[in-house]
């Protein structure tokens, strides 16, 4: 795709995610929209945010589960940027207004606070973290009815990410087991979805290390002082107004966000 194509799309999208409004799926109306043209579009609308003085602070892992794949119909694990504007406080407040079709899921996020690039393993992925915590997505989606939609078209879309809470930090995680973290999203104190934290890309860790792949093929790398998601465990749920939602993780402190209007 021409350049002048790619910063078009990314500019229908932000405008799009400006305004509240849903768009028809890029993919149907350009057949040659290609993997790398959709990072393309996802950089180009990213660089609109920095314009406007939002910081990258983190990057998204997404579809690293079983289920969110088959969920969305698509087929591999794809990366989002995340900026402090898309950030809320533990225990703080998101509203609806301005959102399309909002959802939200439960993840585990990790702080990287070295640059992590290329092949690396778990131990790197371990020796350069800060801390775990647990962690909860909010998603909304640029496209009609948030489905069946093809993977160049959600990376466009900045993978779907709209919003983050980050729960208590655990620094000392030397004996957590990584994969038998229990995980309970609950809406106003009843469990909404559960799952483990080996739904996640087998291992959690497992996201980070797919994810500076992924960086590796557009020469790029995860940076010191990202926040990393690492995916979801279980299905997204979709929010409505004066809910709570909570996520308990085994091992980790509660967390919570309240949904307004
Ligand atoms: C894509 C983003 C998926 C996750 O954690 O799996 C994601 C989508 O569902 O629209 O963030
Ligand atoms: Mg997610």
């Amino acid at each position: 795709m021409e350049n002048g194509q790619i910063l078009e799309i990314a500019k229908t999208l932000d405008d799009a995610r400006l305004n509240g409004t849903s768009l028809s799926q890029f993919s149907s109306r350009f057949s040659n929209f290609t993997r790398p043209d959709a990072y393309s579009v996802q950089e180009a609308g990213i660089k609109f945010r920095l314009d406007r003085g939002e910081k990258i602070i983190g990057l998204k892992m997404g579809l690293t589960s079983e289920g969110k794949r088959k969920q969305m119909n698509l087929d591999s694990p794809l990366y989002g940027v995340l900026t402090d504007k898309m950030k809320i406080e533990n225990e703080g407040t998101f509203h609806l207004k301005g959102s399309i079709h909002p959802k939200i899921e439960p993840e585990i996020a990790f702080f990287i606070n070295k640059e992590l690039k290329g092949k690396i393993t778990r131990d790197d992925v371990l020796n350069a973290c800060d801390y775990v915590a647990p962690a909860l997505e909010i998603l909304d989606s640029r496209y009609e009815g948030f489905k069946y939609f093809s993977m160049e078209d959600v990376i466009a879309d900045n993978s779907s990410s709209s919003h983050f809470i980050i729960g208590p930090h655990l620094t000392d995680f030397k004996n957590l087991d990584m994969i038998n973290l229990k995980m309970q999203m609950k809406v106003d104190g009843i469990v909404a979805t559960e799952g483990i934290s080996s739904d996640i890309s087998g291992d959690p860790v497992i996201s980070v290390i797919q994810l500076a792949e992924l960086l590796a093929l557009r020469d790029q790398s995860i940076k010191a002082n990202t926040i990393v998601l690492a995916g979801a465990a279980t299905l997204a749920i979709e929010l409505k107004p004066n809910i709570e939602v909570s996520l308990e993780v085994s091992n980790l402190k509660a967390m919570r966000v309240k949904i307004k209007e």
